[in-house]
């Protein structure tokens, strides 16, 4: 394989520990290609919309990272606009939080032009391009319609819903012909990709070619679910450090009298953190024995401020504690503590294997490596329970979490329950199932097995002229 050149949104330096799995798995191959990894730096710029923008260069060892500020106009319309306003809540199948506005879109495909337009130059013959998440599906198509012949993959970070969600979006079929211009495009679950499938065949025809090959706007394409994995040996390692060490040491001695059940997640309307929080307090009130005995720790770090779903949420969540503590606290325990921040990459081992319930409990998610992560922090010898909501693509994988539907209060506090009086020996079987699981398809996995498909597709032009918005 040439060079990997990577796409992405946000960037990070792979070589910073508190890039997560996903920049160092990704920093890995590029490191043994002596790659190049694109993005916005995160910058606004206070010039015209269309103004070309400079390419900064940083080193990181032997990977290069390009990075370019956005026009302030362009990056409401892209990000907090079309990305954020309009794909992520209709994706994660919340058509009642989408915003329409017309002008979005135009604006959305402005910076996939932009970055098409600055990429190009960039790019060299033998290039292998993998471009990330729903920012830039229409990237591909825009570097095709500039000559680009190389081969480029794309993979989605988050879910894809069946066809008649999908239709609600205006403008969809310009989206899907956009998916359609990458020569491999990977999906987190089984479900979403037999979503796109379903799709691709009633709204454009597409011919199925067996093997995950599709003939569809006269190209051919390679669709399959590449359900995304964390870096176990790297996580383990961050478990015994001495700053998880410390936090496991504080938790246990705070909490020695008490089970302690965990959620982190992004404070986002995904995540199912209100139904999360009656699901617990009417465990609190249908047993009385987990009244001073059960703890539940939820951390939900800031998240896209900007957007007003985001402000409802957060204020639903906090009225929600508050009645919570207050109709069930003590003067020495309270049954929730939420923290409204991030936790340090480094100290969240710590918390989770202090943890005896994690909570994860999503109303859509494309995968959730929070779920993974709480498996690998986990003692083996005397291991948590995780509570998965079915929702959330890593269900598909982990099925001995104990699954359960989010929507359902009743039966969330029902699995809360069991999770916590799961005898020693149950606890072990499943923890032993699911961390053999998320071992064996670890983020290596996941880069080598999409990454050798997409060596394996054979780059084509797009015949089509490509569709106007
Ligand atoms: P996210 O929605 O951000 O990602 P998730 O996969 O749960 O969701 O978390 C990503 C990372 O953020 C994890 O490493 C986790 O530890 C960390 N994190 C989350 N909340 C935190 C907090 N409060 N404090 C500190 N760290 C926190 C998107 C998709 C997911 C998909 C990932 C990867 O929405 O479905 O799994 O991309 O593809």
């Amino acid at each position: 394989m040439g060079r990997l050149v990577v796409v992405s949104n946000r960037i990070s330096d792979p070589r910073k520990t508190a890039a997560g799995g996903l920049a160092v798995a990704l920093g890995e191959v590029l490191n043994s290609s002596g790659g190049l990894w694109f993005g916005w730096s995160g910058k606004l710029a206070e010039v015209p919309t269309g103004t070309e923008m400079p390419v900064e260069f940083h080193q990181a060892g032997p990977v290069k990272l390009a990075t370019i500020d956005l026009p302030r106009e362009d990056y409401e319309a892209y990000y907090v606009g079309y990305s954020n306003g309009v794909l992520w809540p209709v994706l994660h199948y919340r058509l009642d939080l989408a915003d329409f506005e017309a002008g979005y879109i135009e604006g959305y495909r402005r910076v996939n032009q932009l970055f098409a337009r600055t990429l190009l130059p960039l790019l060299r013959p033998d290039d292998v391009i993998w471009v990330h998440d729903y920012h830039l599906i229409p990237l591909a198509a825009e570097l095709r319609a500039l000559g680009c012949q190389q081969r480029i993959g794309f993979f989605l970070h988050i879910p894809l819903p069946p066809p008649l969600i999908l239709a609600a979006i205006p403008g969809h079929d310009w989206l899907v012909k956009g998916l359609c211009s990458y020569d491999l495009v990977g999906f987190q679950s089984k479900a979403d990709h037999e979503h796109f499938c379903r799709y691709i065949e009633a709204e454009a025809h597409a011919q199925d070619l067996g093997e995950g090959r599709w003939r569809v706007f006269n190209r051919t394409l390679h669709a399959g679910a590449f359900p995304i994995g964390i870096d176990v040996n790297e996580f383990q390692a961050l478990t015994d450090a001495p700053e998880a060490r410390e936090m496991y040491e504080r938790m246990r001695q705070e909490y020695s009298r008490r089970k302690l059940l965990v959620g982190v997640d992004r404070l986002d309307y995904s995540k199912g953190l209100p139904q999360r929080m009656r699901a617990f307090r009417q465990l609190l009130a249908k047993y009385p024995d987990t009244r001073n005995s059960a703890t539940l720790i939820q951390i939900a770090s800031p998240s896209r401020e900007d957007v007003s779903a985001y402000t409802d949420i957060l204020h639903e969540l906090e009225s929600l504690c508050g009645s919570i503590n207050g109709n069930y606290g003590e003067l020495d325990w309270m049954p929730v503590r939420y923290m409204h921040r991030t936790v340090a990459r480094a100290r969240l081992p710590g918390l989770y294997r202090a943890s005896r319930v994690a909570l994860v409990t999503p109303l859509r998610d494309g995968m959730n490596l929070v779920a993974k992560e709480f498996i690998a922090a986990q003692d083996p010898e005397d291991p948590g329970v995780l509570v998965l909501s079915r929702f959330a693509g890593a269900a598909e994988q982990l099925k001995e979490a104990l699954l359960v539907n989010p929507y359902d209060t009743e039966g969330t506090a029902e699995a809360i329950h069991l999770a916590l009086l799961m005898p020693l020996e149950e606890r072990r079987q499943r923890h032993q199932a699911l961390l053999a699981t998320i071992r064996r398809t670890d983020v290596h996995w996941w880069c080598d097995s999409f990454l050798h498909l997409l060596a394996q597709t054979e780059a084509e032009e797009t015949g089509t002229p490509w569709l106007r918005l």
